[in-house]
C-alpha cells in the first residue's frame, strides 16, 4: 500500500497523533463496537488522513472529537485533526493544507451546506479522496467517496410525530424554535423534517424562529428575547441539546417551569440533555450518534484499499421519553 509521506511527515504526523490522542484512551470510545466489518489493517494502518472539523460548539461535538480521535488511534491512523470553530473559510483552509501537504485521504464535517465546490475539486484533481461525515454538501457526489451520517430530516419527523401526539387536545400550540447554525445541513434538515409532519398543521403556531448557532450560551440568549416579547409560550422546538440546556435556564429564570408551563423538544440525547430530560425539564429527545469514528474509519480503509463503498451510509438512532432517558443514563458512553 503506497501511501504519500516523507519521514519527516511521517515523524510529525505520528508526534501529532501522540498529542491528541484524546485522554479517554481507556475507552476506545468506538461506542457500540465495531458495527459491520472492521478496518482492515493493511486499508487504514499508517495512513495519514485529515480531518476538518466544524469546531467545538456543542457537547455533541466534543463526542464527535473525542469519538473520532479514539478511533483513528485504535486503527493506527496517523490523524491531523483541525478544528474551524464554526468558520467555513478556516475549514476549507484546512482542507487546502492537507491538498498541500499529499495526506492519504480527506475526511471532514462541513460548517454549512454550499460552497465547497472548489475545494473538493482541487481534492479530486490531486487525488486525495474525500470521506464527508456528520453534514452534507449540496455539492456534485462525485466530489466524495460517500457521506457518513444521520438523516437529519428524519430527526425533525420524529421530533414532530412527538409533538403531534403531546399535542393532540390542544386548539392552539404557541411555539419557538432555537434554530441550528444558518445554512448547516442540520438546521436545514430539522426543519424541513418538522414541516413534513406539522408544516399545515395550523394549530402549531411559529410565533419566532432565530438561530442560537448549536451553543447553550446563544440558546439562552434568543430564548430570553422570545420570552420577553411572547407571554404565552408552550413549546420550544431546539435543534440541539445544548440550546434546549440554554432554554430551560431562561425559562427559569422568567420563573417558569420548563417541561411543565414550556414544554421542550430537543435533537441530539447527550448525557447533558438526557439528565434534564431524566430530570422533567426536556420533555423528548430525539437522538443523533456522533459515534461516526468506526463508520469512518471502515470506509477509509475500504476506499485505500481502491474497494467500493456505499455512497450514503446512515448512523441508527433512537428517541427518548422522560422515563425512556432514566432507564438509558447509566450506560450512556456520552
Ligand atoms: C448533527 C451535528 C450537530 C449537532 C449539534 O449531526 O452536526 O452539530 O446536532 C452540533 O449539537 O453542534
Ligand atoms: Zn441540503
Amino acid at each position: 500500500m503506497k501511501f504519500r509521506k516523507s519521514a519527516a511527515f511521517a515523524a510529525a504526523a505520528v508526534a501529532l497523533v501522540g498529542l491528541t490522542a484524546c485522554g479517554s484512551s481507556t475507552d476506545d470510545g468506538s461506542g457500540d463496537g465495531a458495527t459491520g466489518a472492521a478496518p482492515s489493517s493493511t486499508g487504514i494502518k499508517g495512513a495519514v488522513i485529515g480531518f476538518a472539523q466544524v469546531g467545538s460548539e456543542s457537547g455533541w461535538r466534543s463526542a464527535n472529537t473525542d469519538d473520532i480521535k479514539a478511533a483513528a488511534s485504535k486503527y493506527g491512523v496517523d490523524l491531523k485533526f483541525t478544528s474551524a470553530e464554526g468558520d467555513q473559510t478556516k475549514q476549507i483552509a484546512s482542507i487546502k493544507t492537507f491538498i498541500t501537504q499529499g495526506v492519504d485521504l480527506i475526511a471532514f464535517s462541513p460548517v454549512v451546506e454550499t460552497g465547497y465546490d472548489a475545494v473538493l475539486q482541487e481534492a479530486k484533481s490531486a487525488g486525495i479522496p474525500v470521506v464527508l461525515t456528520d453534514r452534507a454538501v449540496d455539492a456534485d457526489p462525485s466530489l466524495y467517496k460517500t457521506f457518513i451520517g444521520s438523516d437529519f430530516i428524519k430527526e425533525g419527523e420524529k421530533a414532530a410525530t412527538w409533538a403531534k401526539k403531546e399535542f393532540a387536545s390542544a386548539d392552539a400550540v404557541n411555539m419557538v424554535v432555537l434554530e441550528g447554525t444558518t445554512g448547516s445541513a442540520p438546521a436545514n434538515d430539522r426543519k424541513t423534517g418538522w414541516d413534513n409532519v406539522l408544516g399545515s398543521e395550523a394549530k402549531f403556531k411559529t410565533l419566532a424562529s432565530q438561530t442560537g448557532e448549536f451553543t447553550r450560551d446563544d440558546g439562552k440568549k434568543v430564548m430570553e428575547g422570545f420570552l420577553a416579547k411572547y407571554p404565552d409560550i408552550d413549546l420550544v422546538y431546539a435543534h440541539n441539546d445544548d440550546m434546549g440546556l440554554g432554554a430551560i435556564e431562561a425559562i427559569e429564570a422568567a420563573g417558569k417551569v420548563p417541561g411543565k408551563d414550556i414544554k421542550i423538544v430537543t435533537i441530539d440525547a447527550v448525557k447533558a440533555g438526557m439528565e434534564a430530560l431524566a430530570a422533567g425539564k426536556i420533555n423528548y429527545i430525539v437522538e443523533c450518534s456522533p459515534l461516526l469514528g468506526e463508520q469512518l474509519f471502515t470506509a477509509a480503509g475500504a476506499v485505500l484499499e481502491g474497494k467500493s463503498i456505499e455512497a450514503r451510509i446512515i448512523t441508527e438512532e433512537g428517541e427518548f421519553d422522560q422515563a425512556q432517558a432514566k432507564a438509558a443514563l447509566p450506560d450512556r458512553k456520552y
